[in-house]
């Protein structure tokens, strides 16, 4: 079974999307493997869109995702990676289809109310960034 790092962002939470997100997950048949809230420093927003360093739009996303509590998640299936990126919808929510979290709640490119891991590699680095051994079951 594949497990994925899905995060609520400051924005879903200040909507108060948490119950929606996670109702979400459970209802298509994923199990919740750890879940906390938190506030991301700066630190740790560059560690984990790492990838996005000096692209236009990164100090807009550093000020963006450390502008208010998140919500952490660790969700596990089949093909998990793929399903939630899937359930998440496009990137640029305007794009994001209808019935995906970010074409139902958000017309934002930057403010797309929902994190999820692009692939296996990226999954187990951002589980390992978020998470204790001790706080996953
Ligand atoms: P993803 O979250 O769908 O994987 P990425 O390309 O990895 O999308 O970008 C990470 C996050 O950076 C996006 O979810 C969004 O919040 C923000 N972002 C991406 N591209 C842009 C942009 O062109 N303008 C503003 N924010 C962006
Ligand atoms: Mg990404």
């Amino acid at each position: 079974m594949e497990q994925t790092f899905i995060m609520v962002k400051p924005d879903g939470v200040r909507l108060r999307l948490v119950g929606e997100i996670v109702g979400r997950f459970e209802r298509r048949g994923f199990a919740l493997r750890g879940l906390k809230t938190l506030r991301i420093d700066r630190s740790l927003a560059e560690r984990h869109y790492a990838e996005h360093a000096g692209k236009p739009f990164f100090e807009s996303l550093v000020g963006f995702i450390t502008s208010g509590p998140v919500v952490a998640m660790v969700w596990e299936g089949r093909d998990a990676i793929a399903v939630a990126r899937a359930m998440l919808g496009l990137t640029d929510a305007a794009q994001a289809a209808p019935g995906t979290i970010r074409g139902d709640f958000s017309l934002s490119k930057e403010q797309n109310i929902v994190h999820g891991s692009d692939g296996p590699q990226s999954a187990v680095r951002e589980i390992g960034l978020f998470f204790g051994e001790h706080e996953l079951v």
